[in-house]
């Protein structure tokens, strides 16, 4: 009301506000006009509205429906924030197409069929003490009968459990109040093994259920074996919640077709949608999963269908924990309030809303007062002396949500296209918002859980029909944002929702996620352990075994290393990167063209992709963000060789066409290259002897390995001198050529030889040394500081006495790089190498660790 006032005396230019600002006033009324809004929607925009780098209250995981995604959004600016992949491959995030991943999508496949895709329903937040903590989301796949959890560390799907007995579900995903289990109800009736069952046999052969997954809130796993499955009849079981307060440890499903019809349109039986909803009413399934749990793991109380446990309906009867109340026909919703002491169910063909009582309910329970047996033997409980009582609500009551107002709740009417709130304990009507058109599930912020938040409603409404422009017959979904903080609703803004049908959407205070922004280096996402192929800088390498070639590589502003690689034809090429970077929101993305292969690198993120190399060529691969300025150098080539042919080089045709002067000039330039290529050996081998490389076995080792290269430079060498004598100067060429080959990999080992041998001769690491230089290691420092060397940063050898005041200058340089970038120095430097040096986040400690690496390199300096 004050907002509306202020607004109120801004627009219609009261005295007061004449005086207070006309400029401001006039250019509001001026864009009023012009977009043709009036007050009212100007307070509503100004209620949605986040000014840039101002973040929502609430995020919002909504069902991706058919995509088989979750979408994830603010509220109130309805800004959509991420896609996460689950049941379907998400290419942005690598999701199913880096070989981690893929195994998490393959997890979910249903009896040796891949599946790739799914039809979510809804997601839900794991729970403590029936509040939400912030760390769990699961969301449930009708369609292909499964479960996915979602870690909220990183909003990455880490585990796919298909139902083994199911052929359907739908009353999942729901947490129990502490996360013990998820609950996952069956939707059609279905045999639980995988044999052929005549339609005939429905009654005696097909089942529905509800399968209890137990969850280890600790790891965020589902652990299958624990699990176990609570056989039911062949009522199509629906919607579930579970109990919490006063009605902990039971669980609630809905169902239809407690008729058990079958249909058969084409064999002349009136349809499904007749016969399934023939009588008045079906049943509200009541189960104690407290109890069930315990009897599930003696073995004598279970049978074991698909490797899977299942505690056969008579099990459940007969230990007092089954049981069937009537509800009106076809009903959708069943929503626990949050003290537990009610459940509201909704029947979509009936015009009202049945709370129904917990205590009312454990007194018929505990009398064993039944009025009958269904044919299955389970006890049925007198409906009148279940509920609370009813209200009508309207047509075609679904889902509810509670407010922190003590009876207040909100219920979505499909068939009016309104949202009702009502009081449930008062049983009585307050307010009707109308929504477009034909809402679903509606969500409150923190709306089924013991704490709900109240302020916001979104109405997730199935058709958008006129709400948008129009982009064809199939339209997006309209999910709106309804302020309820007032006496009566007020609907502020629509969000067309084009990737799906979003079913049901969960809203948690922001202020209770703590997602990452890094990983700890070398992460396999998935697992949350190290990966298997962490490559540090330094360590990038590619392997050879056979047909197998195993690329360790790094991607760190600018460059992917290594930027060749070449293979054979049919060669099985596994490629593991690590992303160096530390620094917030550099993602480096990774392709290779043609192949399929995609991979998203956060930092400090270690992923794989894996393919067969099946056809001969050149493959260009890249980074797929814009990750800086040099982004589109950020390159390489896949090489594909066919192993049968041969090849003519191109270089060597140039070679022929060369006059015998230009011969001999390119003669001269290899023999100067090679020449000066052995005067850095020998100050290696020189480096080596004088301090007793000999006495250390693996420095030994790897100069051992180095002469086997080097040796063999004579014998070429005597082959070039031979031909370079008869004139052939071209084949000269070549065996000078193939000369500072094994040069390189002289070289390449002999320096490996000289760091080893470094390390056991130079004085000894303090504790915070060794952690600086695994920081300087890890931090991605050395992508560009190689130390003794100018690489494509400066060395860093002596960096310490080249400043005053050295110690804080270089920590304050790399905790804030960018605060120097304008010192003369540091200008001229960036200009030299033409790169900046980046803020890598390392942390004071870190950066102090880093310090005494660096003392330690100086007192060292000699040997570098
Ligand atoms: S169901 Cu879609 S409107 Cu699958 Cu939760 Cu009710
Ligand atoms: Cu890394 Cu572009």
């Amino acid at each position: 009301m004050k907002n509306l006032n202020r607004v109120t005396s801004l627009l219609i230019g009261s005295a007061l506000a004449a005086t207070v600002s006309t400029a401001s006033d006039s250019t509001l009324q001026k864009v009023m006009k012009d977009r043709g809004l009036n007050e009212q929607d100007v307070i509503r925009a100004a209620k949605t509205y986040n000014p840039t780098g101002v973040k929502d209250e609430y995020v919002i995981f909504s069902s991706g429906g058919q995509s088989g995604q979750v979408i994830v959004y603010g509220v109130p600016s309805m800004r959509i924030l991420k896609y996460i992949g689950v049941f379907t491959p998400e290419p942005w995030q690598g999701y199913g197409y880096d070989k981690d991943s893929l195994a998490i999508l393959r997890q979910g496949d249903v009896r040796g069929t891949e599946i790739n895709w799914g039809d979510t329903h809804h997601p839900a937040l794991s729970e403590k003490d029936g509040k939400y903590d912030g760390k769990w989301l699961a969301i449930n796949d009708k369609a292909n009968p499964r479960i996915a959890v979602i870690d909220l560390a990183d909003f990455e799907t880490k585990q796919i459990v298909p139902n083994p007995v199911f052929k359907s579900n739908h009353g999942g995903a729901f947490f129990t109040p502490n996360s013990e289990y998820i609950i996952e109800a069956s939707q059609y009736a279905a045999p639980y093994d995988n044999e052929y069952h005549s339609i005939e046999d429905y009654k005696e052969s097909y089942r529905g259920g509800v399968t209890m997954w137990k969850f280890d809130d600790n790891i965020g796993r589902i652990l299958p074996k624990n699990s176990f499955t609570i056989e039911m009849p062949p009522y199509h079981q629906d919607l579930s919640d579970a109990g919490k307060g006063a009605s902990y440890g039971w669980g609630f499903t809905n169902s239809f077709n407690t008729e058990m019809y079958t249909g058969g349109i084409e064999v002349g039986n009136p349809p499904n949608e007749a016969g399934m909803s023939r009588n008045d009413t079906d049943f509200l399934h009541v189960y104690n999963w407290g109890k069930l749990a315990k009897i599930a793991k003696d073995p004598k109380n279970v049978k074991v269908v698909n490797g899977h446990n299942v505690i056969p309906i008579e099990v459940a009867v007969k230990n007092n924990a089954l049981f069937l109340i009537p509800e009106p026909k076809s009903p959708h919703g069943v929503d626990v309030s949050p003290d537990g002491k009610y459940m509201i169910v909704c029947g979509k063909l009936d015009t009202h809303a049945s709370v129904y009582s917990f205590e009312k309910i454990k007194k018929q329970i505990d009398n064993k007062d039944f009025v009958a047996k269904d044919p299955y033997g389970i006890p049925i409980l007198d409906m009148k002396k279940s509920l609370h009582g009813q209200v009508e609500l309207g047509l075609g009551p679904l889902h509810t949500q509670y407010s922190p107002v003590d009876g207040q709740v909100y219920t979505s009417l499909y068939v009016d296209s309104q949202v009702v709130k009502w009081d449930y304990k008062n049983l009585k009507v307050l307010d009707k918002e109308n929504v477009h058109y034909n809402i679903g599930h509606l969500a409150g912020m923190e709306g089924k859980t013991s704490d709900p938040q109240g302020k916001y409603i979104i109405a997730l409404n199935k058709l958008s029909i006129d709400r948008f422009q129009n982009v064809g017959p199939l339209h997006p979904q309209n999910h709106q944002l309804i302020d309820i903080s007032g006496k009566t609703m007020d609907l502020l803004v629509d969000m067309p929702l084009p990737l799906g049908e979003p079913h049901q959407a969960v809203g948690i205070r922001a202020s209770k996620l703590h997602p990452h922004i890094r990983y700890t280096m070398g992460t396999n996402t998935k697992t949350g352990k190290e990966h298997i192929g962490k490559t540090l800088a330094g360590q990038e390498r590619i392997e050879r075994d056979g047909k197998n070639v195993t690329v360790y590589s790094t991607l760190v502003r600018s460059h992917i290393n290594p930027e060749r690689i070449t293979v054979n034809k049919g060669d099985k090429v596994t490629i593991h990167m690590t992303n160096l970077e530390r620094a917030q929101d550099e993602t480096h993305g990774f392709t290779v063209g043609g192949f399929d292969q995609h991979a998203s690198l956060e930092p400090g993120e270690t992923t794989t992709i894996e393919f067969i190399a099946d056809r001969e060529g050149v493959f260009p691969y890249y980074c797929t963000e814009f990750c800086s300025a040099l982004h589109l150098e950020m390159m390489g080539y896949l090489m594909v060789k066919d192993p049968n042919k041969k090849y003519v080089s191109a270089n060597k045709m140039k070679i022929q066409s060369m006059s015998p002067a230009e011969l001999k000039a390119e003669y001269d330039k290899v023999v100067a290259v090679n020449a000066a290529t052995d005067s850095v050996i020998q100050s290696v081998v020189a480096f080596l002897k004088a301090n007793g490389f000999d006495k250390h076995k693996v420095v030994a080792d790897l100069v051992t390995d180095a002469f086997d290269q080097y040796g063999q430079i004579p014998d070429e060498k005597k082959k070039a001198n031979a031909a370079f004598k008869a004139g052939d100067v071209e084949k000269a060429i070549l065996h000078e050529g193939m000369i500072w080959q094994l040069m390189v990999k002289t070289a390449d080992v002999g320096i490996r030889a000289k760091d080893a041998l470094v390390r056991k001769i130079a004085t000894e690491q303090s504790a915070a040394a060794a952690r600086g230089e695994k920081a300087f290691a890890e931090g991605g420092c050395n992508g560009c500081h190689v130390i003794g060397k100018v690489s494509s940063g400066p060395d860093l050898t002596g960096v310490l006495s080249r400043h005053e005041n050295a110690e804080k200058w270089v920590s304050e340089f790399i905790l804030d790089p960018e605060a120097k970038y304008k010192e003369p120095y540091i200008k001229a430097m960036i200009d030299y190498f033409n790169l900046k040096m980046p803020n890598q986040e390392m942390s004071e400690k870190e950066t102090k660790d880093i310090i005494e690496y660096l003392k330690w390199v100086d007192d060292n300096a000699n040997l570098f």
